[in-house]
């Protein structure tokens, strides 16, 4: 395809993150933008995502953005379709259609120094130029199916839980469940109303938390489409949150009660001594994502379903065989075995300065400055990057954080007139400093592999602090970390973009 695109921002993804973004330039006077999605349509995860029973485990009016409250929320939790049906909302309200290029997966970015602007290679060749580029791919897109013996001389069907193959009936059929996360926890449930047997394949148990199934009833749903109330409620979801389930993951104060309420949990749901006894897990809990959610073990309960904890050995054509020599049978294979998260902005090839090639300055686990900047990548920002999900709470916060930082990062390079900015070393080095010894204090280092963890060891996607915190150090001015990068040779036409001056304070460097 010979069609070329010259911009001034150009998002990458169309989930929360990219819409985020959209939205922010809109309201800065920035209508020279696109975002670049490699599916269908906006809405990331949550359009791929359509399990039976994907919902989310966060409260509605906090997996939200800010500035687009669910006002006439029925269930305290929203499932898939209402949270895909609200960023198709967002989209059509703040004028984000027009800006969307669908079907359009990234190949390569490579920053051309000359002209401090960023050139993007797209799978069908397309070529787009742009001053500033924006990653808001998220962490967890690119499905982990493990390569266990056999896989690929299965004769049914099998499916990630990621890619649902909505043709398979699954009435009275026999279903092979790998993998016990959210996901598993969630499409349980329902699979096992109509499958005739699911063998649900345990490698390691997860801390598994209730969550409180309420519908709203008619008073509270008025109440909580005012503004105010909703504003309240808001955020006392947010520091609820953040004062009882972030200390978790330092083994803080509320570690113990949180382990306590997940045992009591699994004594109520599972009356089987043998049974619970393969689902008690022996790490501490926040070592991994925790599962809240309230059916999972009724389900495992079930005449139907079979709890597996040996491991797995190989896959024949008709079932799965275990280490102790046993074949249990089975028609479908649904691997709710998690995605490639440390792999961050995979894909696609990334270029920095003096042609450095991203990945390979990650191969041992990929770093970012407040998860979203880079040293040696001038101009180019993420959002949800390393070290910035937040396993305590609300990710559409954290991202609305960091776009609300890349745009003071623009309005600072606008005012220093410089062709394109850079994170600093130094500023990199103090981060790094700060965020080792942040992690040291969790759980994470000493406990055993997760999504959270490059297969170096290094914890790369979890944020290691409290929601604050990161809300206080995304607050400080980018002239702190920031430097400008020139033109190799001067650019010919005069900066694009036009901000209003930043009023916040030039200072220098300081430690985090
Ligand atoms: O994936 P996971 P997920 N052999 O990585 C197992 C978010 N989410 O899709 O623990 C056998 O948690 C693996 O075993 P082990 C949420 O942040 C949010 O469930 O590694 N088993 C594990 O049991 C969540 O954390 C919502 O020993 C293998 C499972 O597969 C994240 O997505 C809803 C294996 C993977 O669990 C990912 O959740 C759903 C192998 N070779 C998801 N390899 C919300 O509600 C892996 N496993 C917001």
């Amino acid at each position: 395809m010979d069609e070329r695109l010259d911009l001034e921002v150009a998002v990458v993804g169309g989930g929360f993150g990219g819409l985020g973004m959209g939205v922010a330039l809109k309201k800065a006077g920035i209508d020279s933008f696109v975002i670049l999605e490699q599916g269908g349509d906006v809405g990331g995860v949550w359009r791929e995502n359509t399990y039976p029973g994907c919902s989310c485990d966060i409260p509605s009016h906090l997996y939200s953005f800010s500035f687009a409250p669910y006002r006439s929320a029925r269930t305290r939790y929203p499932g898939q379709e209402q949270i895909l049906s609200y960023l198709r909302g967002v989209a059509r309200d703040y004028g984000l259609r027009e800006h969307l290029r669908v079907h359009t997966a990234v190949a390569e970015a490579t920053y051309r120094e000359n002209i401090a602007r960023w050139e993007l290679t797209t799978d069908a060749g397309q070529r787009i130029l742009a001053d500033i580029l924006v990653f808001a791919v998220g962490q967890l897109h690119r499905p982990h199916i493990p390569d266990i013996p056999g896989r690929d001389g299965f004769a049914g069907a099998a499916f990630h839980s990621a890619s649902w193959d909505h043709g398979q009936d699954l009435r009275g059929r026999d279903v092979a469940v790998i993998g016990t996360g959210s996901s598993a926890g969630q499409l349980l449930p329902e699979i096992a109303a109509v499958a005739r047997k699911v063998t649900v394949y345990q490698r390691t148990p997860h801390w598994v938390l209730p969550k409180p199934s309420a519908e709203f009833g008619r008073i509270s749903r008025w109440v909580l489409r005012t503004p105010g109330a909703h504003r309240l409620y808001r955020q006392a979801l947010y520091y609820g949150a953040d004062i009882t389930l972030a200390p978790i993951m330092h083994r803080g104060w509320s570690a113990r009660p949180a382990q306590w309420m997940a045992r009591t949990h699994l004594r109520r749901r599972i009356s089987d001594p043998r049974l619970r006894a393969a689902l008690t897990p022996d790490y501490p809990i926040g070592s991994k994502r925790i599962v809240f959610d309230s059916r999972y073990y009724a389900a495992l309960g079930r005449e139907n379903v079979e709890l597996v904890t040996d491991p797995i050995a190989r896959i024949s054509d008709n079932g799965i065989e275990t280490g102790d020599g046993t074949h249990r049978h089975a028609d479908v294979i649904v691997w709710a075995t998690g995605f490639r998260a440390p792999e961050f902005l995979a894909p696609m090839s990334v270029r920095g300065r003096g042609g450095r090639l991203l990945h390979e300055e990650w191969s041992a686990g990929a770093e970012a400055f407040l998860g979203l900047a880079v040293p040696g990548y001038p101009s180019a920002f993420l959002i949800a990057g390393p070290n910035s999900f937040n396993p305590a709470g609300s990710n559409p916060g954290m991202k609305e954080r960091q776009i609300a930082y890349i745009m003071e990062c623009l309005r600072w390079r606008a005012e220093v007139e410089a062709a394109a900015i850079e994170v600093s070393g130094d500023a990199m080095r103090q981060y790094r400093q700060w965020l080792e010894r942040a992690i040291a204090k969790t759980v994470w280092p000493s406990t055993g592999a997760s999504w959270y963890k490059h297969h170096s060891g290094r914890v790369t996607n979890p944020w290691p602090a409290s929601a604050r915190t990161f809300a206080r150090m995304l607050r400080r001015s980018p002239a702190e970390a920031f430097v400008a990068v020139p033109a190799k040779v001067p650019a010919a036409t005069p900066l694009p973009i036009h901000y209003h001056k930043s009023t916040r304070a030039t200072t220098t460097p300081t430690a985090f």
